[in-house]
């Protein structure tokens, strides 16, 4: 089996997303460290974000891409759908996980002490959102996990690190996924 370097902070939500998915595909890898922003960071990713993997001569960022080749280049559970409209579901919800939930529940909850109308409000809408989704299946897209559960897994679960587990009330099909999700040994495994 190919060696696995994973390069991020444990507390980041998109270096748990990709440790995630190497969790639940069974791919051995090692968490190092990442000189954040010094030069040797720039070298393996020139926006100075994480995570990067690096395996064999090969060096890659952007947690979508990354967890598009673990899934796809490692033994283990599939975790995308081989249907066409499925398969566009699932990047829907990655897109909606990078594009609005970070910006809204991550981005927004990190600045310390932002407890705005305004913040919370743009939280609890998306959170109404996904629930909605989660009420007509065990999973973002029907009854079987995903890529994009595990996009979505860490932004949710930061949510409640912050202390807002408060913006998650009523929200049954989110509370029937979030037990779902945090009993697998994936969710466990990437704890910081
Ligand atoms: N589009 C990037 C986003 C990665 C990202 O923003 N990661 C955060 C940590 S969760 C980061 O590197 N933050 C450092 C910064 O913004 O300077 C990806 O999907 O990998």
């Amino acid at each position: 089996m190919k060696h696995v370097e994973l390069y991020g902070f444990a507390g980041s939500t998109y270096v748990r997303t990709v440790r995630m998915v190497c969790e639940e595909k069974g791919v051995a890898y090692q968490l190092e460290p990442l000189a954040f922003r010094q030069s040797s960071h720039g070298e393996l990713h020139p926006f100075l974000r994480m995570p990067v993997l690096r395996t064999g001569d090969a060096v890659l960022y952007e947690s979508v891409a990354i967890a598009i080749f673990v899934d796809e280049s490692f033994e283990g559970p599939r975790l995308s759908p081989t249907e066409p409209l499925d398969r566009a579901r699932m990047h829907q919800w990655i897109s909606v996980c990078n594009d609005y939930l970070y910006r809204d529940l991550v981005q927004a909850l990190l600045k310390s002490g932002d407890r705005s109308d305004e913040v919370m409000t743009a939280a609890r809408r998306d959170l109404e959102i996904v629930d909605r989704q989660l009420r007509a299946g065990s999973f973002l897209v029907g009854d079987e996990i995903y890529l994009c559960d595990l996009f979505l897994a860490p932004m949710i679960a930061f949510v409640e690190e912050k202390g807002r587990a408060s913006l998650f009330h009523g929200l049954e099909g989110l509370a029937a996924w979030r037990s779902r999700l945090e009993s697998r040994a994936s969710f466990s495994a990437t704890r910081s």
